[in-house]
């Protein structure tokens, strides 16, 4: 059912009725007052770019995007870039050109949106950020930000692994599967893992490699690492899809994961969760995707120009194995 505009002006009203477009209850297309006229609706048009679909996470992510802007009444128009910078660029421009009323997206890198984002501000279209950050320096390019504190997240995966290693003598070698480069998840998490393991020289990370997020990256790298690294005693991977990709390494190498290399990671995502409590993982911190309906919330008052926080962070978890056993029946992703 396409409704008509409820900011139709008095003369466009009377054009409709002359064309007989009320009559047929085709969508009024003029431009209205309330910001955007791209679906040609009262409804609320959010744009919102997404970084692609290389993990369980952005799964779930895009899944929980899209079911919130349905039980909001938003009318979303979703582009999936791929992983590529230039693609949201793109995506980010189109929205502009189609007037929506608000853009959203995940930058897949934290540099090189403040071109973009100052064409949006140019055009009163709104932009807030979820779940990955940028590093520009105007805080006027973006109303808000919702998601995860990644430093915290490497952090609570450091300190767990010192607690675990109080009793060692020699030396833990660690490799680090790192997350996309340049993305914010990456940088914050491996910042957060270095901060919390440094006071323990005998912690050492001995490679660490970007398997850009992804399962086929997390065992390439991770074969890489375990031809070039004799004695591997930990795996900190920045996400479940990578440790879940360097487990086949790892068992193909003849080694057991979870016993021979000890193996942390993010997320908290359905298949990590398995794979802790089947003990081929040791202890996940959790990054909930799970975002839509806080950030269909934000849409809703940054489009009546109510006051946003800065920045809505998400509640979030660490597992062990016997808490990823009792909460796995539950797990919403
Ligand atoms: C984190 C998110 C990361 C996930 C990965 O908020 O950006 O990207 O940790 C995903 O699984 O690919």
């Amino acid at each position: 059912m396409v409704h008509i505009r409820t900011t139709i002006t008095r003369r466009g009203l009377g054009a409709l009725l002359a064309a007989g477009l009320l009559a047929t209850g085709l969508s009024g297309c003029g431009n209205s007052d309330t910001g955007g006229d791209a679906g040609g609706t009262d409804k609320i048009v959010l744009g919102f770019s997404q970084v692609g679909a290389e993990s369980g996470w952005r799964t779930a992510n895009t899944n929980s995007i899209k079911e919130a802007a349905g039980a909001a009444g938003i009318e979303l128009k979703f582009d999936d870039a791929q992983q590529k910078q230039e693609n949201q660029i793109k995506a980010i421009r189109n929205f502009i050109q189609q007037k929506v009323d608000v853009i959203a997206f995940s930058p897949v890198v934290e540099s090189g949106w403040d071109t973009v984002l100052k064409e949006a501000r140019d055009a009163k279209i709104p932009v807030i950020l979820t779940d990955r950050s940028v590093d520009s320096a105007d805080k006027t390019l973006y109303q808000t930000f919702i998601g995860s504190d990644f430093v915290k997240e490497g952090r609570l995966s450091g300190e767990w692994l010192v607690e675990q290693t109080r009793s060692a003598t020699g030396p833990v070698n660690i490799v680090e599967l790192q997350g996309t480069t340049g993305s914010a998840p990456a940088n914050d998490r491996r910042k957060g893992f270095a901060e919390a393991i440094a006071a323990n020289p005998n912690l050492k990370v001995v490679a660490s490699q970007s398997g850009d997020f992804t399962r086929a990256g997390g065992k390439q790298v991770m074969e890489q690492f375990l031809k070039a690294n004799p004695k591997i005693d930990v795996l900190f991977a920045h996400n479940d899809d990578m440790g879940l990709g360097a487990l086949e390494a790892i068992t193909a190498a003849g080694k057991v994961p979870g016993k021979d290399i000890t193996i942390i990671t993010i997320d908290a995502v359905k298949d990590g969760m398995q794979a802790l409590a089947d003990g081929k993982f040791n202890f996940i911190a959790e990054c909930s995707p799970l975002l839509g309906p806080q950030l269909m919330d934000l849409v809703k008052k940054v489009h009546a120009g109510e006051s946003v926080p800065t920045r809505v962070e998400t509640e979030e978890t660490t597992f062990t194995v016997e808490q990823a056993k009792a909460a796995l029946p539950t797990r919403k992703y």
